[in-house]
């Protein structure tokens, strides 16, 4: 397996490892055209759009009475899937809710001597849409990212939510989704797909309404709409392709570092996953691992493929230049497959989510452990945080200043004001002083 190896010592290191990893964050194909026409064409047209788009591109037979998807085949789905299958999906948002509702922030309030009251008020926007990929024609939808898009939004108090996704080319949708929305209390569910859903949801037709927040990952179409309509209405972020980095030392086991990167390559021949290892003889195993492993697997194409060209071992002398490295590269993922993570966390500055130690691989948190998988790729990790409960609030200030607040400032407030060149401004205020 083309897996290089390369020395890391430190930052004299960056530029080569930068150079292999270069062109994984250029854009695609430039569809920027074809998704502008796609908007305008779905703000004129509504609906009618939506059924013209989905004929051509999904299934044949859609027509506007089908656009919803009905009760019937909420009830249809939920008797299909095993009981089994259900109480895991239950648990998992179970598991997911609870995390989620630690990160509400509450509105806070100061008062101050003169009797002024100052503070931020928090609330959830009215409306957020959803976009669940369907997946390889439908068969395999992110039914974990339908958890890990709608469970946030309703921590935050979003009273409406709505989902979209394609059909598959007889017009059904995969059971696991139906039910995984009904587990969630969601109905409004539409058959729309790529740019042309996340135009309904932003612009509004007759049957799907105009949202506040859209949210959930996508293809490149999905994408590109969501940044041109960004401003518009909110987003969760432009998401790129998966990616891993692992920090292990001798005490790692390669045949469970091999897992866990082809854990992430398999997402994507885009997908990246990087090991920075501080002992030779584990990183020639892991490299025995990944070949070995990538065989048994369904996906070894697009793993085979996102090892090649995205994938290294990098031989480190000691942890700390493993941690230069992992600072640079900002990762959406982080293992620390280490003897003593804890020691090392402290040391870690940007990543989107920090896996400690041996029995924490990263898919635990895909699906189950509770923190959210919707997280910052391509290095954004610098400035940004995975999807939360903020994705869905923002927050009013709140100013109540009191007469002797007035009193005391306005002359002041007036002075700033004249210095801007704003005699309205500096009036308003003394007119309230007696
Ligand atoms: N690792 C992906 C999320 C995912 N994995 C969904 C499985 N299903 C990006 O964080
Ligand atoms: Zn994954």
């Amino acid at each position: 397996m083309p897996c290089p190896e390369l020395p890391y010592s430190g930052p004299q290191d960056w530029a080569t490892l930068q150079n292999r990893l270069a062109g994984r964050d250029a854009p695609g194909a430039n569809v920027d055209a074809t998704v502008t026409d796609i908007l305008n064409d779905v703000r004129e047209r509504g609906d009618q759009a939506l059924v013209d788009y989905g004929r051509k591109f999904d299934c044949k037979t859609l027509t506007t009475d089908t656009l919803k998807v009905s009760p019937q085949e909420f009830e249809a789905a939920m008797a299909e899937i095993p009981a089994a299958d259900m109480e895991i999906l239950a648990e998992a948002a179970a598991n997911i809710r609870d995390y989620h509702e630690r990160q509400r922030e509450n509105s806070w309030w100061t008062t101050k001597d003169d009797g002024t009251i100052l503070g931020q008020m928090v609330t959830p926007v009215d409306r957020v849409g959803l976009y669940v990929p369907g997946g390889q024609g439908g068969q395999v939808p992110l039914i974990s990212s339908l958890l890990m898009n709608a469970i946030p939004a309703q921590v935050a108090g979003v009273r409406e939510i709505q989902l979209t996704t394609p059909p598959r080319p007889d017009g059904s949708l995969n059971p696991y989704l139906l039910a995984t929305a009904k587990l969630l209390g969601l109905s409004e569910l539409f058959r729309a797909g790529s740019a042309w859903a996340i135009a309904a949801l932003a612009y509004g037709t007759a049957s799907v309404k105009a949202v506040d927040v859209i949210a959930g990952p996508g293809n490149i179409f999905v994408t590109t709409a969501k940044r041109l309509l960004m401003g518009k209405v909110g987003i969760d972020m432009i998401a790129g392709p998966s990616e891993i980095a692992i920090i292990a030392d001798e005490s790692a086991n390669p045949a469970w570092l091999a897992a866990d990167m082809l854990s992430q390559a398999e997402h994507d021949p885009l997908a990246s996953s990087i090991l920075a290892t501080t002992d030779p003889k584990l990183a020639q195993a892991v490299r025995a691992e990944l070949e070995q492993q990538t065989v048994e697997l369904p996906r070894a194409e697009v793993a085979r493929k996102s090892l090649s060209d995205w994938g290294a071992i990098l031989l480190c002398p000691d942890l700390d230049a493993a941690v230069d490295c992992i600072n640079r590269l900002a990762p959406e993922h982080l293992e620390l497959a280490v003897a003593d993570p804890w020691a090392l966390l402290g040391k870690i500055r940007h990543a989107g989510a920090i896996f400690m130690g041996h029995t924490a691989p990263e898919p635990v948190g895909d699906y189950f452990a509770g923190p959210n998988h919707v997280l910052p790729t391509l290095s954004t990790a610098r400035f940004s945080s995975a999807l939360s409960v903020q994705t869905f609030v923002k927050k009013s200030s709140v100013v109540a200043t009191s007469p002797a607040f007035v009193q005391a400032h306005a002359d002041k407030i007036a002075r700033l004001a004249r210095l801007e060149g704003l005699e309205a401004h500096a009036r308003s205020v003394e007119k309230r002083k007696s």
